[in-house]
């Protein structure tokens, strides 16, 4: 045990309706903030794209069209109020939003929110999945490349204060979790809270293959729990949940520590407020063991792993 205590939330959020405005979604998110005041809560993160609905799914010819669902400075009028509560309750922040920059560019992005009301962080989504194109055979459209450029920040780790103690804090976005290298790169800045939002259909539009329905969640969780475990740190999984104009997303938010195990699991697709009282301290044992990564890591046997982008067939064998 440590004296690096925290105690952090999921404000997992419910359906956004595409005719609904930022001040439904905001005003939901300031009861989760009272409610995670209540509770002694430091740090809250919410969910990816937690503004607006699930944009994304909607074809839009002419991207002109799509401009209202990005924001052009942040904080604006509509989520000032985030940050003035964020001051009134001394807590800590993680939101996604998706980002028009000045000049022009498309992000799915995240913040982290300090007390003061200064942005600590900033991520910009790596992993855009889905496609750019309208895609026929889908059930639904997944249209992140679209809409989004692919993130230009990497994936930065940073320590800053964070309730009573400071943290090594990191981000990532959705279906980045599936991936072990987003992971990997904050493990080798030795980061100890990975706050992640996610918007994740209950079932598989590609309609390319079967999948079983229960392994929409077990793949998700699956992601989060080796990654947080392969890297020594907390992961705080916030969704956005419910069903937007009849496109089902899942829920279960988790909150998972550095030895993979589920501390906290959210158990509607509604507003709900999951928190556990996180110890830090605890990242040091993997970081000093099972992956201390000066001691086992062998990156010369890793080259393929940026050396190529597909993958490739392997040669063949045959016998005699
Ligand atoms: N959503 C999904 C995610 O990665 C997806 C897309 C679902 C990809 C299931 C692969 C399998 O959770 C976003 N927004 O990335």
């Amino acid at each position: 045990m440590s004296d690096r205590k925290l105690v952090i939330a999921a404000a997992q959020l419910g359906p956004i309706q595409k005719a609904e405005g930022r001040d439904v979604a905001v005003g939901r998110m300031l009861r989760l903030m009272e409610k995670a005041h209540q509770r002694g809560v430091q740090v809250v993160v919410f969910p990816e794209l937690a503004l607006t609905t699930f944009f994304p799914r909607w074809y839009e010819e002419d991207i002109a069209n799509a401009a209202h669902w990005y924001e052009t400075s942040m904080p604006s009028n509509a989520t000032a109020p985030l940050f003035e509560a964020a001051k009134k309750y001394g807590i800590g922040f993680h939101l996604g939003y998706a980002e028009k920059t000045p000049d022009g560019h498309h992000f799915n992005t995240a913040i982290y929110v300090h007390p003061s009301g200064e942005t600590v962080l900033k991520y910009r989504k790596v992993h855009l999945p889905g496609h750019r194109d309208f895609d026929p055979i889908r059930k639904v459209q997944h249209l992140e490349k679209r809409y989004f450029e692919v993130g230009d920040l990497g994936f930065p780790v940073i320590r800053a204060p964070l309730g009573d103690t400071e943290a090594n804090i990191g981000m990532m976005i959705c279906n980045d979790r599936r991936w072990p290298e987003a992971w990997r790169v904050m493990g080798l800045q030795q980061v100890e809270l990975v706050m992640l939002g996610y918007n994740t259909p209950s079932l598989n539009m590609d309609n390319r293959g079967f999948e079983a329905h229960h392994l929409r969640v077990e793949h998700s969780h699956l992601s989060i729990r080796a990654g947080a475990y392969q890297n020594a740190c907390f992961a705080v999984a916030t969704a956005k949940a419910g069903t937007e104009d009849g496109h089902e997303l899942f829920g279960h938010s988790i909150i998972v520590n550095p030895q993979g195990e589920i501390m906290a699991q959210a158990t509607s697709w509604q507003d709900e407020l999951i928190t556990v009282e996180a110890d830090l301290g605890m990242c040091a044992l993997g970081r000093s063991t099972i992956f201390n990564f000066a001691a086992h890591r062998r990156p010369e046997a890793y080259g393929s792993i940026t050396g190529q982008i597909g993958s490739t067939p392997p040669p063949a064998w045959r016998p005699g």
